[in-house]
């Protein structure tokens, strides 16, 4: 997959395609990630990037034709690239849409700055609008490279066998279980016996118990849009059973009693 960022800060994303997974999907030439700089698409000495709002007010806006050479040099280089404005009025970025992205030939992520970019260059070349998370940053280059970071793990043979993306599609919308590594024991605490056991099937249901319990305790709205499959509802089914086991045995010692046996 391709991903070209259009920007005026090129260098921010040398910190994405000099680490770790992302770096080696490049050496493995799974992805190529390039960054346009928006400023030598600019004219005159000063290759002016920027202007002053029509109607006045605070701060500047990306001035169109510098941002549109720039966009339309990244869509010759790949035609078959899709393009993306990041912004705080986009719609929200989820492991959903990660996983939508991945499955397209490329992106071009075009990051503004100031307040924002000249309107028309949003109606005329841009295919999505899409915000990380409801809050305004400085620039779009942050959010173009956590949105990369998502869509990049997903894409086949990225992440090596076991920690294959696959794992984790059915379970994209449950929080992960709990991980332990060496040592057994660490400053008093052990790792729960079950882990220790080698028995891998009851490893993996307690995995979905306890990924679960930690989505219900921690975000049930990730829940209520899950559609679940039998062996979560049995889980969930057993809990209910199990609390109100709990609650009928209170009728029969009656609730607010002081004596607790
Ligand atoms: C995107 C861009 C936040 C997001 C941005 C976000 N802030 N929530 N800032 O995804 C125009 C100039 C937008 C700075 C940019």
């Amino acid at each position: 997959m391709i991903f070209h960022a259009v920007t005026i800060f090129p260098d921010m994303f040398n910190m994405l395609r000099e680490h770790g997974i992302v770096r080696k999907a490049i050496e493995q030439d799974k992805i190529s990630v390039s960054a346009i700089n928006i400023r030598d698409f600019a004219e005159g000495k000063h290759k002016v990037t920027d202007d002053r709002p029509y109607g006045g007010g605070y701060g500047m806006v990306m001035k169109p034709e510098p941002l549109i050479r720039a966009i339309r040099y990244a869509k010759s280089l790949s035609p078959l690239s899709r393009t993306v404005l990041l912004s705080p009025q986009g719609i929200p970025f989820d492991q959903k849409k990660a996983y939508e992205l991945a499955s397209l030939n490329g992106l071009i992520l075009v990051c503004g700055r100031y307040e924002g970019v000249d309107e028309r260059v949003c109606s005329d070349l841009i295919d999505f609008e899409i915000s990380i998370g409801d809050y305004v940053l400085t620039g779009g280059e942050l959010p173009a490279m956590v949105m990369m970071d998502a869509v990049i793990r997903l894409i086949p043979g990225v992440l090596g066998g076991e920690g294959s993306s696959e794992n984790d599609s059915f379970s994209a919308y449950l929080l992960e279980h709990p991980h332990y590594t060496r040592p057994p024991v660490f400053e008093g605490e052990a790792v729960p016996d079950l882990l220790l056991s080698g028995n891998h099937k009851k490893i993996e249901e307690w995995r979905l118990e306890t990924s679960l319990i930690r989505t219900f305790l921690k975000r049930r709205d990730l829940l209520y849009n899950k559609k679940l499959r039998t062996n979560e509802i049995e889980i969930l089914k057993k809990w209910c059973l199990d609390i109100e086991k709990i609650i009928s045995a209170q009728s029969v010692h009656g609730a607010d009693t002081l004596s607790r046996d």
